[in-house]
């Protein structure tokens, strides 16, 4: 079982100006990551826009990652889609090219029974050897995962990424299911989750502001929560602007003006930033390159 107790940057997917994916950036933004100390890569998740890009640019996406940490991380695979037939191809790809895990929401669009949900994981979970992380985020897909879901006592399912709010669910979970392991997937709750049970963190803001995710970690773990209070809060100020300004577009604009990287906009129908996100996000990155 691999130790997700670690600070995961939930990647974001470039795109050139066809919509495509450019060759060699994506390789490049992960050695940045890998350089701020990142200690796993998230690939085509809700920061990846995973949803937005065809399996084959899926796999390509995977593929450069897990050959660009080579070693020096691991790789976990978001493989959602709608269709139980694309998630499959999608894990056993991802399983090839050296994912240690996967990682899925429910199938989304029509509203399944919890029999359908369940069977759709386990045919994902019984078409490869590596184990499954619950992406439980309710306020897209409308489906919640808690303590009490069947599907979190399957025994292939190693970890639930909980985004969501409630700190209550978080807290239920870790006292019920100590064997699972659980991922905070809301950075502006890591302090907070970290105390209700979570070990680890997927995060779009994580590769941003690497220092400050392990410092909240290590002064909790002193004990010292009000400078890890401190550290949050930080972080937090930082979110804000982002998700003021639509946090996927913002955080692949204030990536590439920090690596020179051109990340490029997000996949339609993400609009581009607009000219007022624009000045507030120079702004952020001015602060952020002071500090
Ligand atoms: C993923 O799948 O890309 C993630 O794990 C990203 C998690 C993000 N969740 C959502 C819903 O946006 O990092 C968070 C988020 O961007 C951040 O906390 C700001 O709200």
């Amino acid at each position: 079982t691999p130790d997700l107790g670690r600070l995961f940057s939930a990647i974001a997917s470039p795109v050139d100006t066809e919509g495509s994916l450019p060759a060699g950036v994506t390789a490049q933004l992960v050695q940045a990551h890998v350089d701020r100390g990142v200690e796993g890569i998230y690939c085509c998740g809700s920061s990846g826009e995973g949803l937005l890009l065809r399996p084959d640019e899926r796999m390509r996406l995977v593929e450069e990652v897990s050959m660009a940490v080579g070693d020096s991380v691991p790789v976990i695979a978001h493989v959602g889609t709608a269709s139980t037939r694309d998630s499959i191809q999608l894990a056993q790809h991802a399983e090839r090219v050296g994912a240690v895990a996967v990682s899925m929401i429910p199938p989304i669009y029509y509203h399944y029974s919890t029999d359908e949900i369940m069977a759709h994981y386990r045919r994902v979970m019984d078409a490869v050897s590596i184990p499954m992380i619950v992406y439980n985020i309710p306020q897209f897909t409308g489906q919640e995962f808690g303590a009490e879901h069947p599907l979190l006592a399957e025994d292939r399912v190693v970890g639930v990424k909980h985004t969501a709010h409630s700190m209550y669910q978080l807290e239920r979970m870790s006292a019920k299911r100590p064997d699972l392991q659980l991922i905070n997937g809301f950075d502006e709750t890591y302090l907070s989750a970290t105390v209700a049970g979570a070990s680890g963190a997927i995060g779009t803001t994580i590769s941003l502001q690497t220092d400050c995710f392990k410092a909240i970690r290590s002064l909790l773990g002193r004990g010292d929560v009000a400078r890890a209070q401190q550290f949050q809060a930080r972080v937090n100020h930082v979110i804000e602007d982002l998700v003021a300004v639509g946090v996927f577009p913002a955080a692949k604009y204030v990536e590439s003006r920090l690596t020179g990287i051109d990340l490029g906009p997000c996949r339609e129908p993400f609009a581009p930033v607009s000219p007022e996100g624009v000045k507030r996000l120079d702004a952020l990155v001015e602060q952020m390159t002071d500090d």
